[in-house]
């Protein structure tokens, strides 16, 4: 074991936080490094962060090194190579006397966290961070972040990984493959129920998406459904949202970055758009990528896609311009 790897997780008393950070320190997300935990969380709960100390301590993780917590951002923002922003204020909670259910007040309380969170990152973390925003409004928490930040060489993604996960799981069901032989599974666009998990661009068992599954009337009326809504079945069911699967996927998110995509497959995760596909600019999209051979991150640019996935797409990319315009003052 040599380097060492320091890791930041906020909403780190939360449930999706309960099922990752031990997986962060297992040895195998991160490889051989020493994995350093910084785990922060608002005043009011800090404190729980004592037993979820104990319990790493007590579950013998050979890479887990130094691990502290705090209700200081800026403080535990020093020298991260990783940000993973879990942490934030949901729906239907009664802050500062009001209950938030309004998707522009959600937009707008997350957004203003942030933006401290974002210049705390592009002060003090280090150069070449990357910032996996997992707290919803993901997208457009990310752009706040990114742009509060001001360090173009800091990677800044919102998560999309569950959703490109849940979709191929929905296909490996449908045509009976193992979920396994599913690759290149591209979510387009916002993490929300206008997201377009890419079929007609995924590779199944060797079979392009179009020649594996012809059957539009599925695509319509069941795969796009469920894939888009699966959020929400899972919070109808379990009477909360999901949490071991996010977490596996923030991992699988890390695993990605940190390790050369295979030839041909890609991952998915939301970054800043650069004019590729022609979406808009200064949005943070969901988007193909794929770790390059010294650790960079592109974006896949020889996708094709159809006439119904630009459409597709523009309606997912709408709303993150509607998303964007409705925080434009804390972008300034
Ligand atoms: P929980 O409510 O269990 O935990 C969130 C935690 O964040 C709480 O402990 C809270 O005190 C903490 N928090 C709030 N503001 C904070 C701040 N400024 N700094 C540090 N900590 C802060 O929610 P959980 O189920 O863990 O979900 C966390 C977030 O993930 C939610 O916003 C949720 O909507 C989002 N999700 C995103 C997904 C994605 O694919 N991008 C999927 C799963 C999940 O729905």
């Amino acid at each position: 074991m040599s380097s060492r790897v320091k890791v930041v997780v906020t909403g780190a008393a939360g449930q999706i936080a309960y099922s990752l950070i031990p997986r962060l320190v297992d040895g195998k997300t991160f490889g051989n490094k020493i994995v350093d935990l910084c785990l922060v969380e608002i005043p009011q709960v800090v404190s729980k962060l004592e037993g979820l100390v104990m319990e790493l301590e007590d579950s013998y993780f050979p890479h887990m090194g130094e691990v502290t917590y705090t209700d200081n951002f800026d403080e535990a923002s020093h020298d991260a190579d990783w940000f993973l922003l879990v942490g934030s204020i949901p729906r239907g909670i009664v802050y500062e006397g009001k209950k938030i259910e309004e998707r522009s007040d959600l937009l707008k309380i997350n957004g203003g966290i942030f933006v401290n969170q974002g210049k705390a990152i592009g002060e003090n973390g280090k150069d070449n961070a990357k910032i996996l925003v997992v707290g919803n409004p993901a997208n457009t928490n990310a752009l706040i972040g990114k742009n509060a930040a001001g360090k173009d060489s800091q990677l800044w993604m919102a998560m999309t990984m569950l959703d490109a996960s849940r979709a191929k799981s929905v296909i490996s069901k449908k045509t009976s493959t193992n979920v396994s032989e599913v690759k290149n599974m591209i979510i387009w666009g916002n993490h929300s129920p206008t997201m377009y998990p890419d079929f007609e661009n995924m590779d199944c068992n060797g079979q392009s998406g179009k020649d594996a599954i012809s059957d539009m009337d599925w695509i319509n009326n069941n795969f796009l459904p469920t894939v888009q809504q699966r959020g929400k079945a899972v919070i109808d069911s379990r009477g909360a949202s999901s949490a071991t699967s996010a977490a596996k996927a923030a991992l699988d998110t890390v695993v990605a970055c940190e390790n050369l995509t295979a030839p041909g497959d890609c991952f998915s995760a939301a970054v800043i758009t650069d004019g590729s596909y022609d979406l808009p600019d200064g949005i943070i999209c969901g988007m193909p990528l794929r770790t390059l051979e010294d650790g960079s991150i592109e974006i896949v640019k020889d996708i094709v896609l159809s006439e119904f996935a630009k459409e597709k797409i523009q309606i997912s990319t709408n709303e993150l311009l509607e998303e964007r315009a409705a925080v434009e003052d804390l972008l300034k």
